[in-house]
């Protein structure tokens, strides 16, 4: 057993409120690169380079294919262990699941009321805005290439929020009030992009107990109160074992 996850059962059969904030370190084991870990690079681009309206403006084709291809990848993907114990927790009052991720593996673990700070790579709105609500779209591959909005014939855009791009104001406000919780779990993320990097810091400023969950020491590392240096698929199995045992 990873030492100190003892300590973290304790606190999580204690707990009345926990948060949980994931990143794509916790959809590797499913087989979906990260950003920033091999194969977070796409042709030659990286993420920032693509993931911008600059770069739709400019190209809505070349962003069009990355996305595309990453639809295409993911749909070949299942949730693993780290997702299904996540989805089983979310079953519990005072659980509040946060994801950066836009690959829907969550929601497809059975994740209850996921919050999509990034949005989902699943969704489309209009990009010209006309006023057509985002809808669901799960064709693979996507055909035509670029998608038109239904309502305008304008071009389609992935409901996911870019660099440059505000959070959605509802999914802030719905942030805000699960960082009042007694622990806060970081899984599988590198902390560096802003907002999302910074709950952990306002949870612990709130009196959270802070726990990373990541192979690799990120840069959040002095707000957290317990660091579990091991892949999430491992750890959280390890730790949900931990929390039945006692319970059985
Ligand atoms: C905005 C959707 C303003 C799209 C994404 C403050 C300081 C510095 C910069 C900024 C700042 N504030 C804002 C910025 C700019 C920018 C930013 O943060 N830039 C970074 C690069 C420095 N932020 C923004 O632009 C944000 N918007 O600020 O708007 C504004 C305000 C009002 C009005 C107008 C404008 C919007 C950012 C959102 C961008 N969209 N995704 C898409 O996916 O296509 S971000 C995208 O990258 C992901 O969603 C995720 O957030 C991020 C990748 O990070 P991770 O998920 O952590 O992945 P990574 O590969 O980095 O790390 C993986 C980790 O897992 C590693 O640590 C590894 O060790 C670990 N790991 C690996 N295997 C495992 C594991 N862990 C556990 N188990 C394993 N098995
Ligand atoms: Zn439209």
């Amino acid at each position: 057993m990873f030492p100190g996850l003892g300590v973290i059962a304790d606190r999580l059969r204690t707990a009345a409120r926990v948060t949980v904030m994931t990143g794509a370190g916790i959809s590797a084991a499913s087989g979906v690169p990260t950003f920033r870990g091999p194969g977070g690079l796409w042709r030659s681009f990286r993420p920032e380079e693509l993931a911008t309206a600059d770069a739709f403006r400019r190209d809505s084709t070349l962003v069009w294919e990355w996305y595309d291809w990453r639809r295409g990848l993911i749909a070949t993907c299942l949730p693993n262990a780290a997702h299904e114990v996540l989805a089983r927790w979310s079953q519990r009052d005072g659980f509040t699941l946060i994801t950066q991720n836009v690959d829907g593996l969550h929601e497809r673990a059975g994740t209850k009321d996921t919050i999509r700070f990034h949005g989902s790579l699943w969704r489309l709105r209009c990009w010209d805005e006309c006023g057509r609500p985002e809808w669901e779209d799960r064709t693979v591959p996507i055909a035509p290439l670029p998608p038109r909005c239904p309502d305008c014939g304008g071009l389609a855009r992935p409901a996911v929020v870019w660099f440059g791009e505000p959070i959605d104001p509802r999914i802030l406000h719905a942030c805000d009030a699960a960082l009042d919780c007694d622990i806060f779990l970081s899984i599988g993320t590198s902390s560096v992009v802003y907002p999302a990097a910074g709950l952990v810091h306002t949870a612990k400023r709130r009196g959270a107990f802070a726990v990373e969950i990541n192979p690799q020491t990120t840069d959040v590392a002095s707000s957290i109160d317990l660091a579990i240096p091991h892949p999430a698929e491992t750890a959280l199995p390890a730790l949900d074992a931990l929390l039945t045992s006692a319970v059985g």
